[in-house]
C-alpha cells in the first residue's frame, strides 16, 4: 500500500516534468492581501486529509508551521548528493541553469573551484543526481500532505555553510520564503530541508519562530550587519527579537517540512566543518501567480534583474514576468536550455 502510494506520487511529479509547456500568469493586487489562504475547515487549514500524518503531527504543523521527520533520507542518498556537490564544486560537471554562490567574506581573487568556497548551489533541477532528492518517494509522501497530489518543484538548493571567518557572514537572517515566491496560495507551498550531517547550534542549524506561519508576509530588506550580508539573504525588517524561537538540532537524514510564511533563519557556523543541507520547495500545481509590483516582494525582482544585467547585459529598467513551465523541454526564449524548473522569470522585453 505504502509503495503504491509513493509510486503514484512519484509518477505525478515525473508526469509534470515530462509534459509540454504550460504557462500561467495571474495579476494580483498586493502581497499583503493574499497572505491568507483558500478556504479549509477551520481546524485544519495548513494540512490536507490523507493517512500519512498522524493526528498529532497534523496538529503540530497546524499550530507551529513546521514538522521534523527523523531519519527520512538514507545515508546512501546523502553520500551520493555530497559526492555530486563535490564534483560540481570542482567544475567536473557543470549542470545548466544552476546558480553558484559563495560567502561575501571570500575575496574574489581567492576564488578557485573547490568545496570550501561554494556556500550554495541553487536551481539544480537540471542535474539528474541532485534532482533525485526532489523525487524521493519518502519526501514526496510528506509533501503531498501540504500540497495535495499535483506537485510542482519550484526551487532547489544545496547549502554548504562554511566555518565563519569571524565576521558572522554565514548567518542567514530571519526571513519568510514566501518573499521569493510570486505565487499563491501559500498554504499549498512547502519546503523540505534535509540535514546532510548532524546540525546544531554550533554549526548553524535552522532556527524557527513557531506559529509565525499564521501571520502575513512581512517587508524584507538587507540587514545592516557590520561584516556585510550575502546577496539575496534578505531578512525581515523589524521582527520582534524576543519572540520565542526553536533551534532545530537534527541528525543526518532528518528532514523538516515547513510553511513558506514560517519565520526562520540560521546561525553562524562556529565549527571548523562545512554544514551541509539539501532542500527543495514544492507547491501545488494549482497555485496561481501574483504580480509583485508595488508589494514588498518587488526588491527581490530588482535583485534578479541586476544579476541578469551583470551576467548577460540585460537592459537596465527591464521588468520580469512570470512564466510557468511544468516540463522538460525546450524553451523558446532560451533554446539551449532544457527546463525542469517550473518557475521562470522572464524579462519583459523577451515576453511575447
Ligand atoms: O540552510 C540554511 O542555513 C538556511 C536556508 C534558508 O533558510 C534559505 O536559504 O532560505
Amino acid at each position: 500500500m505504502e509503495q503504491t502510494r509513493a509510486a503514484l506520487r512519484l509518477r505525478t511529479v515525473l508526469g509534470h516534468l515530462g509534459r509540454t509547456s504550460a504557462e500561467a500568469y495571474t495579476a494580483h493586487p498586493t502581497t499583503w492581501a493574499v497572505s491568507s489562504t483558500s478556504f479549509r475547515p477551520p481546524q485544519f487549514q495548513y494540512t490536507l486529509d490523507n493517512d500519512i500524518l498522524s493526528l498529532e503531527q497534523r496538529k503540530f504543523y497546524e499550530e507551529n508551521g513546521f514538522l521534523v521527520i527523523k531519519n527520512l533520507v538514507s545515508d546512501d542518498d546523502i553520500t551520493r548528493f555530497r559526492n555530486r556537490f563535490q564534483r560540481i564544486c570542482k567544475e567536473e560537471v557543470k549542470p545548466l541553469g544552476m546558480t553558484i554562490m559563495r560567502d561575501i567574506s571570500i575575496e574574489k581573487s581567492k576564488f578557485i573551484p573547490s568545496e570550501e568556497l561554494i556556500t550554495k548551489v541553487q536551481n539544480f533541477h537540471q542535474d539528474e543526481e541532485l534532482f533525485r532528492y526532489c523525487t524521493l518517494p519518502e519526501i514526496l509522501k510528506y509533501v503531498e500532505c501540504f500540497t495535495g497530489p499535483n506537485i510542482m518543484v519550484v526551487h532547489t538548493m544545496m547549502i554548504n555553510k562554511p566555518p565563519d571567518s569571524g565576521k558572522k557572514t554565514t548567518r542567514h537572517p530571519f526571513h519568510q520564503d514566501l518573499h521569493y515566491f510570486p505565487f499563491r496560495p501559500s498554504n499549498r507551498i512547502v519546503a523540505a530541508w534535509t540535514a546532510m550531517e548532524q546540525v546544531n547550534r554550533n554549526n548553524g542549524c535552522l532556527s524557527v519562530l513557531p506559529g509565525t506561519h499564521k501571520g502575513c508576509l512581512k517587508p524584507h530588506g538587507y540587514p545592516q550587519w557590520e561584516g556585510g550580508v550575502n546577496i539575496m539573504y534578505y531578512g525581515i525588517q523589524g521582527y520582534d527579537e524576543n519572540s520565542p524561537r526553536v533551534h532545530l538540532e537534527m541528525e543526518k537524514g532528518d528532514t523538516v517540512f515547513f510553511h513558506p510564511l514560517l519565520i526562520h533563519g540560521s546561525g553562524w557556523n562556529k565549527s571548523q566543518g562545512y554544514r551541509k543541507a539539501i532542500s527543495c520547495h514544492f507547491a501545488s500545481a494549482d497555485c496561481h501567480y501574483v504580480d509583485v509590483k508595488g508589494t514588498s516582494q518587488e526588491s527581490f525582482e530588482k535583485d534578479i534583474l541586476e544579476t541578469l544585467h551583470k551576467l548577460y547585459g540585460f537592459p537596465e529598467g527591464a521588468s520580469l514576468k512570470v512564466r510557468l513551465f511544468e516540463m522538460t523541454g525546450k524553451d523558446p526564449f532560451f533554446p539551449r536550455l532544457s527546463f525542469r524548473c517550473l518557475i521562470i522569470l522572464i524579462p519583459d522585453f523577451l515576453w511575447k
